[in-house]
């Protein structure tokens, strides 16, 4: 039960030492997910469910939930003089602030809802969003939103499960905010989270294993062997196809999670996407003490040459990721 003194996150924002134009961003990206996570909750009652008809720019069967969310986000953060522009998985190019709208230096990244093949079965999705700025604020091209991980300035997600969490770093820690359903506030339920540098739990996608490269087999094998192998210890597994709930729980518990590049279509690098959900996820768990990489590197350093461009992503508490670095490297 978190006491009465619990900031909200309007107050947690004016203790943070960040200009106020991004704590005013922040604050309308909550105000987003929390209308996001209204809609997600009533699902079916507003016939919200299933396939929109239409695909994007991924190849994907676009869900009605992925365009209304994507929706939210434009539409609330269009007007707010604090932006250049935005870019979505959603979407096919960037979306400039337009000419009549006030512009300010930031740039808002987002996969408006994360796990869509979880929408219609009631499983947890979420947004994930990443904060850059540009110099460029006037004249915003695709050009200014490929920066490396390490460049941003914020990054968090909404994760809409039995609870609707708001996670966010500003380059300060990690903190965690629960949604009270009953005020529309989002409180503070955990801060400077750290994730565990060991663990015995690691989520990945079994069935692609016969694709998979020989580090990361390794890996999972030498995990598969539990107390008999290797490793000395036994593994547990769990996959709830929501990149979004999988790292919350990384981040919550420790864990690895592993999407990895594998030989189904070799020349994608991997299935997730590198500038807004890879990057994002990145700033948040090495915030919380974790790594993230692609395989051999640091996934934050990587210079990113298209908008949606995919990446391996192996991610979580350090000393397991190090090792599966370490496979990749002896190669
Ligand atoms: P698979 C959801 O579609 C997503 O992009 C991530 O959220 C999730 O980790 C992954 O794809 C699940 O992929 O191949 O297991 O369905």
């Amino acid at each position: 039960m978190t006491n009465s003194s619990s900031p909200n996150l309007e107050l947690f924002l004016q203790q943070q030492n960040i200009p106020e134009q991004l704590k005013e961003l922040l604050m309308q990206v909550a105000k987003s997910c929390d209308s996001i996570s209204q809609a997600v909750n009533r699902g079916a009652l507003d016939n919200i469910l299933g396939s929109a008809g239409s695909g994007n720019i991924q190849g994907e069967t676009q869900q009605k939930l992925d365009i209304l969310s994507n929706d939210i986000l434009l539409d609330d953060n269009v007007s707010s003089g604090l932006l250049a522009g935005m870019a979505s998985e959603e979407m096919d190019t960037i979306y400039p602030i337009p000419n009549d709208m006030p512009k300010g230096k930031y740039l808002l990244l987002f996969d408006p809802l994360d796990g869509s093949s979880n929408i219609d079965v009631n499983v947890s999705i979420g947004t994930i969003f990443s904060i850059l700025e540009t110099t460029q604020s006037d004249s915003v091209t695709e050009q200014d939103f490929l920066k490396p991980g390490n460049m941003q300035v914020a990054a968090g997600y909404a994760l809409y499960g039995p609870q609707t969490i708001l996670t966010l770093t500003t380059g300060s820690g990690v903190h965690m905010f629960t949604l009270d359903p009953n005020n529309r506030q989002f409180i503070l339920t955990r801060s400077n989270v750290l994730i565990p540098e060991d663990t015995k739990e690691f989520a990945i996608n079994m069935s692609n294993l016969r694709h998979w490269d020989t580090p990361v087999k390794r890996y999972i094998d030498e995990c598969i062997a539990g107390k008999e192998g290797p490793r000395n210890k036994d593994f547990n597994m769990r996959w709830i196809a929501s990149m979004v709930a999988d790292v919350h729980r990384v981040l919550t518990r420790g864990g690895i999670f592993m999407y990895p590049w594998d030989k189904r279509d070799p020349n994608k690098p991997g299935k997730l996407r590198l500038l807004y959900e890879a990057n994002p996820m990145s700033f948040l768990v090495e915030q919380a003490g974790g790594l993230s990489i692609n395989g051999p590197e640091s996934i934050s350093t990587i210079q990113p040459n298209h908008l949606h461009e995919r990446v391996s992503v192996i991610l979580g508490s350090k000393n397991e990721v190090a090792l599966v670095q370490e496979y990749h490297l002896q190669k």
